[in-house]
């Protein structure tokens, strides 16, 4: 049995990238599916290994590491080959901005607990949903577009998968469930498209996860 486990979902844009993370660097994990629509992550029993409810979070050695960036990171230390950050500090400065842009703007515009407070509170239905994703997520696109287009070859930055990338391809795959337009940005639409090419990509897709639903498998 594998020393590590992750509990997480396959919808979870989070939840994603971590699986990008383990399948770049070919590390075997157990799936523990908590299933977001059924709120199992505000369970008293995952609430105690991730206090603010949010997935994923890896368990290793009996450790758990809650917040998906603060898992790759960990990752890419006890596990450097290949690593997931240029050796260069600037680069490497840029490589987070990218990262951070994702995860500290775009992420929670359009998470489960944002667009669920918009619709008990406000009223949203899936329309208003989607024009307030359409007014915020474009913001961060065109700032990854702008960004990217000065550091990109065949993935984001160069030739060599970096943690941008990890936190690139889920990212636009949740635009497109919100119907943002992402071939306004060429650049991104390279990447994604060479990205999903890649073995440790395919396998770690949404459409592909023990829990996958079957009305979304094989698509
Ligand atoms: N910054 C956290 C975010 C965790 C998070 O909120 N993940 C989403 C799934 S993509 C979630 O579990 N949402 C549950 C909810 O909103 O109730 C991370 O990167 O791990």
């Amino acid at each position: 049995m594998s020393s590590m486990t992750l509990y997480n979902y396959f919808r979870s844009s989070t939840s994603y990238r971590v699986r990008l993370a383990l399948n770049v660097k070919g590390l075997d994990f157990e799936y523990k599916p908590i299933n977001l629509l059924k709120a199992e992550q505000r369970s008293e029993a995952y609430l105690k290994i991730n206090p603010l409810g949010g997935l994923p979070t890896l368990v290793h050695g009996g450790k758990n590491i809650p917040e998906s960036f603060a898992i790759m990171e960990y990752l890419d230390e006890v596990f450097p080959e290949p690593a997931l950050f240029p050796k260069d500090a600037y680069l490497k400065a840029r490589v987070r901005q990218v990262c951070e842009v994702i995860n500290s703007f775009m992420h929670p515009m359009c998470n489960l607990k944002t667009l669920n407070y918009l619709e008990k509170t406000h009223g949203y239905d899936q329309t208003k949903k989607e024009e307030w994703a359409g007014f915020w997520l474009p913001q961060g696109l065109e700032t990854l577009e702008k960004t990217l287009q000065e550091f990109s070859g065949t993935y984001s930055f160069g030739d060599t998968i970096t943690m941008a990338d990890l936190f690139l391809v889920p990212q636009l795959l949740t635009c497109q469930r919100f119907k943002v337009d992402i071939t306004k940005y060429p650049t991104l639409m390279k990447i994604n498209e060479n990205c999903k090419k890649l073995p440790a990509f395919e396998k770690a897709h949404p459409f592909k996860q023990i829990d996958t639903p079957d009305e979304f498998k094989n698509k």
